[in-house]
């Protein structure tokens, strides 16, 4: 069976695991990352594997992705959230500590601004353009 593996990357906070355990269709809430998660799950016909890594500040997130994963990814989705910029400024961070680490591991890259309702509700919604045309991504917008 064909396999694709997609990481999804961000700061701390931005619902990276609550969006990997959405995809797996699991109701649990999860809780803060320790270490790093791979999860299978299958997508029309394909098995997806979905790499969660732990980690606050952009760096540490870069280092352990790294660490954990020293393959090549089919899909690296970058996300942010909405209503914080510097979560969106992160994902430069965190995609030029990478590239300095001589680490470009992905096929394709998208960047997705998460906590759409939480968004609307603060009427905030920092828009990603700029910085997904920098890291050369597809914009995405995403809630619950
Ligand atoms: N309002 C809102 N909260 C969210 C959303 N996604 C995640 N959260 C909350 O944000 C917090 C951090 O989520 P988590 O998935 O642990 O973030 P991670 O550190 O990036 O893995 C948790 O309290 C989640 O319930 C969303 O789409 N909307
Ligand atoms: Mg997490």
């Amino acid at each position: 069976m064909t396999r694709r593996t997609v990481a999804v990357l961000g700061v701390g906070g931005v619902g990276k695991t609550t969006y990997i355990f959405r995809t797996l269709n699991l109701t649990l809430k999860p809780r803060a990352t320790l270490r790093p998660g791979i999860y299978r799950t299958y997508i029309g016909g394909k098995e997806v594997e979905l790499i969660d890594v732990p980690g606050q500040l952009a760096v540490e997130v870069a280092r352990n992705f790294s660490k954990a994963w020293s393959f090549y990814v089919d899909l690296m989705i970058y996300m942010y959230d909405l209503t914080d910029q510097s979560t969106l400024y992160a994902i430069a961070e965190l995609h030029s500590v990478l590239l300095d680490r001589g680490i470009s591991p992905y096929h394709r890259v998208v960047l997705v601004g998460n906590k759409r309702d939480l968004a609307e509700e603060l009427g905030v919604f920092i828009e990603g353009d700029e910085i997904a045309v920098s890291i050369d991504a597809k914009k995405n917008i995403l809630s619950n």
